[in-house]
């Protein structure tokens, strides 16, 4: 038995392909801590990768989004579907252990060999959440689980970097979750392909329901109508149905030709995100430990150097971009 120390890119990368648990949470924790290892495993893993369908699932804090998608591997399981699930936690540092059994409502999966659960945070490297979702979806899908769900908690834009490279986006509201359908309705949040109420037996679902329907029906342009199912999780109530819509989903994309450039644009539009994370955080790194630069802030707040002055010597500096890049 390989123990931690024993893994090389060679054992991990071919532990992984035969859908090894152990090497596919070492190959996470690699890709959390930032670990050089886990860029070289994936690199080898990728011509792999690809036959995943991946389905991300966000909304707000304590929805249900973890149950749905106990409920939802409940479901697929009994098709033999095998799943990979990733729940990302961008309000934590690190996450996974402790906070695993909380956040994860999935305990009932834990011992079926059909379906690998992770949880994840970030060690703070240099990529961010969508580097740290995108490796790992990566890995899962190399592994050869058919399905992945990816989880993350959110309600406006800052989510879309974690489960923008999905294939289907399932938004999960609860009656009373107002502010996430203020900001569908304000246009802050992506229109989701399928939309999940859930506690369904709430009193005020029907309104909720009503209100999202008419935000959905504001936008003609869309050839995909969003779906709109009621559910509730804890006792697996209309998950069959909302299954039904992400399939559709789906097969909606496939029939059309759409999946193919969508995983074209999320792919492109996840290697952006990834390099502009990794180049903020090398500027603040560069800025803050550097005393030249300090300098320069200071004296913009001295009023002695002008703001944009200050911005051209600082790119000039870290990035060596001259003004003829502006
Ligand atoms: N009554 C009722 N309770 C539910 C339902 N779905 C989930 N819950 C409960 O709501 C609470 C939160 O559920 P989670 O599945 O952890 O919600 P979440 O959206 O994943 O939460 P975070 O990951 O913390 O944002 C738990 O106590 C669940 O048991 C439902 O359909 N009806
Ligand atoms: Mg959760």
């Amino acid at each position: 038995m390989a123990g931690r120390r024993d893994w090389t890119r060679e054992t991990l990368a071919a532990g992984v392909r035969s859908g090894d648990r152990r090497a596919l949470a070492r190959a996470i924790t690699l890709v959390e801590n930032g670990d050089p290892l886990a860029y070289d495993v994936v690199r080898d893993l990728y011509p792999d990768t690809g036959r995943a369908y991946a389905v991300g699932l966000t909304g707000p804090p304590g929805v249900g989004k973890s149950s749905l998608i106990s409920a939802l591997v409940r479901h697929v399981r009994a098709e033999e579907t095998t799943v990979g699930v990733v729940s990302v936690d961008p309000s934590s540092p690190f996450s996974h252990g402790a906070l695993l059994g909380d956040r994860i409502r999935l305990v009932d999966h834990f011992l079926d060999p059909g379906v690998f659960i992770r949880s994840m945070g970030t060690r703070g490297h240099l990529g961010g959440l969508a580097e740290a979702t995108l490796q790992a979806l990566l890995i899962l899908d190399a592994a050869g689980k058919d399905v992945v769900f990816l989880e993350t908690v959110g309600t406006g834009q800052s989510e879309v970097e974690v489960i923008g490279i999905a294939d289907t986006v399932l938004l999960v509201l609860m009656p009373g979750s107002g502010d996430s359908v203020q900001a569908l309705k304000a246009g802050i949040m992506e229109i989701p392909d399928v939309i999940a109420i859930n506690k369904m037996d709430h009193p005020a679902a029907k309104t909720m329901l009503n209100e999202v329907r008419s935000i959905l029906g504001l936008d003609h342009e869309r050839e995909w109508r969003p779906p709109i199912v009621l559910t509730e999780a804890t006792r697996g109530e209309n998950v069959p149905e909302l299954w039904e819509k992400i399939a559709a989903h789906r097969a909606y994309l496939q029939d059309s030709g759409q999946l193919e450039a969508r995983r074209a644009r999320n792919l492109a539009g996840e290697v952006f995100s990834v390099a502009s994370a990794r180049a903020k955080q090398h500027l603040e790194h560069a800025v803050s430990g550097d005393p030249e630069l300090e300098r320069l802030l200071e004296a913009v707040q001295r009023r002695e150097l002008d703001p944009m002055t200050a911005v051209r010597e600082i790119l000039e500096k870290v990035f060596h971009i001259g003004d003829d890049a502006r």
